[in-house]
């Protein structure tokens, strides 16, 4: 029996930061993780280095269940990101590792294909309306079905979601930037540039919001009224989730699809969400709510209330994340759509990834395992850089959420 002989956790910057681990069996079969938590990187590093490695050698990788009940469980202290995330890196690392033992790609060992390709979405954005529609068109040309728009609200300095240059990237400074933020002007915007969208190019494309957790429920319910007519696929992150209670007040008011999850990290976290019927799609992700192993719990659960997928996919996310989610995407049945952000090229640099764009939808590498190989020598080339997400301030100076 084969036995896992060597965890690594690889830090690298390419772009941006990312955290991978890398597990080698006494066979010389090689498995990867991603352990990337944006803004609290080295946390995850650590708690896999000098908590988890230490356990790992000489296990069995092929017990993947087992592992993961292990270090869920054998932890004592349960739940959340840093927790979950390092959980996560093992048991996708296990995954590749049973693939490629096996000889088969990942999702093979889900069940197989139950569609064609994972429908993906993109992100567009513009610092004011022109410019996001130029986006969206852009978006179109490159051949999206799916494009999620934000824009700058006027007067109110740094917005969410806007890019600056070719990639979005929010944590892109040394310490927190402190972006202004006024409910106010942005319930009075937003609408009206979702409806600019459906009106320069009507219904045929699956046009995408996200709140980024900026409102309060009836803030939410109004928002979900107002865009009723610009038949949103979704409206993201209404209201910060802690508060499942508060999604029932957005449900008494508004149709508009809601969808939740990205910062969610457990089954426990989405449960009520999922069991009341008070979102349409679940966000949680391979690498932040427990892997492989643990997503496909969610989204069975999921299953069961007509509750589809909607897997975060922002590029804190590496393409060992991507490969994994796209592999589950394409065996599950209440699949809805995959957040696709292209990673930067520096980064592809690093994570040799087989998973292919066409025609609006991803498809994952044919080859066994997640199909996504590490280039430890181009990582080298991209030493970490302590970066952090932005903290947003309402206009009188008081902490809102970003
Ligand atoms: C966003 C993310 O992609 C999304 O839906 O919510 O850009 C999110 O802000 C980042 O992933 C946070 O690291
Ligand atoms: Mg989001």
């Amino acid at each position: 029996m084969a036995t896992i002989e060597r965890a690594e956790v690889l830090v690298t910057s390419p772009g941006r930061n990312f955290v991978t681990l890398r597990i080698t069996t006494s066979d010389g079969v090689t498995g990867l993780g991603d352990a990337t938590l944006n803004g609290r990187e080295l946390a995850v590093a650590s708690y896999l280095r000098d908590h988890v490695a230490p356990v790992l050698t000489g296990r069995d990788p092929a017990r993947v269940e087992d592992m993961w009940q292990y270090l869920y469980r054998g932890a004592y202290w349960r739940r959340g990101p840093v927790t979950m995330t390092a959980v996560a890196a093992v048991d996708t690392a296990l995954w590749d590792i049973k693939g490629k033992v096996a000889g088969l790609p990942v999702y093979q060992l889900l069940g197989g294909r139950s569609r064609n390709g994972v429908l993906v979405y993109s992100h567009a954005s513009g610092v004011d309306v022109p410019s996001l529609l130029d986006d969206v068109a852009r978006h179109l040309d490159l051949g999206y079905k799916a494009v999620r728009a934000q824009a700058a609200v006027p007067g109110v300095g740094g917005t969410y979601g806007v890019r600056k240059g070719k990639l979005y990237e929010p944590a892109a400074t040394s310490l927190p930037q402190e972006q202004p933020w006024s409910t106010e002007a942005y319930l009075d915007f937003a609408p009206t540039y979702l409806e600019a969208v459906r009106e320069r190019f009507g219904f045929d494309v699956h046009l995408l919001h996200d709140v980024h957790h900026r409102l309060t429920p009836i803030e939410a319910a109004r928002f979900g009224k107002a865009v009723e007519p610009c038949r949103l696929f979704w409206m993201e992150d209404p209201t910060p989730a802690e508060n499942q209670d508060g999604f029932r007040l957005i449900r008494q008011h508004t149709t508009t699809p809601i969808a939740v999850g990205e910062a969610l990290t457990s089954v426990w976290e989405v449960q009520h969400l999922i069991t009341e019927q008070l979102i349409d799609y679940v966000r949680t992700t391979v690498v932040h709510a427990g892997g492989i192993t643990h997503l496909r719990r969610i989204f069975d659960l999921a299953a069961l209330y007509q509750v589809r997928t909607g897997s975060h996919g922002a590029t804190d996310l590496s393409p060992v994340t991507l490969a994994a989610a796209v592999h589950l995407d394409l065996a599950v049945p209440n699949f809805g759509i995959q957040e696709y952000m292209e990673h930067a090229d520096e980064t592809m640099e690093v994570f040799h990834s087989g998973v292919r764009f066409e025609d609006g939808m991803l498809h994952p590498p044919e080859e066994p395992g997640l199909g996504v190989e590490y280039d430890d020598a181009a990582a080298e080339r991209f030493p970490y850089q302590r970066r952090y997400l932005p903290v947003a301030r309402r206009l009188d100076g008081s902490v809102h959420d970003w």
